[in-house]
């Protein structure tokens, strides 16, 4: 069985990071081994939480996993706490990506033209070097505005503009550029990707759902994270994670109790299996 780490927090209440990244990987019939780099009473979109710092523990775990020979086939990590804990995840990608290991790096800051709480310019900074040393990268339009430094553009944007960001995106280092929440307005949503290798474009759309939710973002990368490491390729890996993470918007807006803080990917499961067939 493929095994992969998957580097982010833990918010106890809120799906979103590991507690989506977990069951959705192992749905793809994955390994996922986490590190949990912090313990949140809930996600930072709550009016309150608690948060409890494990950057302190991040290099011990490293060099214990090194110790006893632990191998990983895909890196992926999500959101991280401070600009240390980048420093010690482009340090574990020193010493466990080896030949195979994808890293895939989600740089969950951002969205909706504005930083998450406690985010600055200097945070910025560190992700967009961690995406530099990415294979596949992930981030939605927010997130690549602030790491290029150019305006976030909310909409009316055409092809052209995405693909432009998408090289620039490439341009920082990754192999693989993949903008996720893209629209052109036709009632459609998707992602489009730019592969700097094989210098091709690729984009994948499914029905633009008339309302957003918090962790989608989490579980459209934990996805991809879980196909690749099937051994699905980039493209077909984002198409799969597309349908599902539409599936998921789908199951929670039928339920007219459902949560605001994250969507109902458990009753989407049986579908995610389907599109890994
Ligand atoms: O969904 C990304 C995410 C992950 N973890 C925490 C968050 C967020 C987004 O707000 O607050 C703690």
């Amino acid at each position: 069985m493929k095994r992969i780490i998957t580097i982010q927090d833990i918010s106890c209440v809120g799906k979103c990071s590991l507690t989506v990244a977990l069951p959705v990987i192992s749905a793809c019939g994955v390994e996922a081994a986490v590190l949990p780099t912090a313990v949140l009473s809930t996600h930072t979109a709550f009016n309150s939480f608690t948060f409890r710092d494990l950057t302190c523990d991040m290099q011990d775990i490293f060099n214990a996993w090194e110790k006893e020979n632990i191998t990983f086939d895909g890196i992926y990590t999500g959101y991280l706490g401070s600009t240390k804990q980048i420093d010690l995840v482009l340090n574990a990608i020193k010493m466990f990506k080896k030949d195979g290991t994808f890293v895939l790096v989600d740089p969950a800051m951002a969205d909706n033209g504005k930083l998450y709480k406690g985010f600055d310019a200097n945070f910025v900074k560190e992700m967009t070097k961690l995406c530099g040393k990415a294979d596949i990268i992930v981030p939605n339009l927010t997130e690549a505005s602030f790491m290029l430094d150019i305006p976030y553009v909310e909409k009316g944007y055409n092809e052209d503009y995405i693909k432009q960001v998408l090289v620039k995106l490439t341009d920082l280092g990754c192999k693989t550029a993949v903008l996720t929440g893209v629209t052109f307005g036709d009632g459609k949503l998707g992602v489009y990707a730019y592969d700097k290798v094989e210098n091709r474009f690729f984009s994948y759309f499914n029905e633009h759902l008339p309302c957003a939710f918090h962790g989608t973002g989490d579980i459209y990368a934990s996805t991809v994270c879980g196909a690749l490491a099937k051994g699905k390729s980039i493209e077909k890996s984002l198409q799969i994670a597309v349908d599902y993470t539409v599936e998921t918007i789908r199951q929670t807006i039928k339920n007219e109790n459902h949560n605001w803080y994250g969507v109902d990917f458990e009753t989407a499961i049986p579908c995610l299996i389907d599109l890994l067939k």
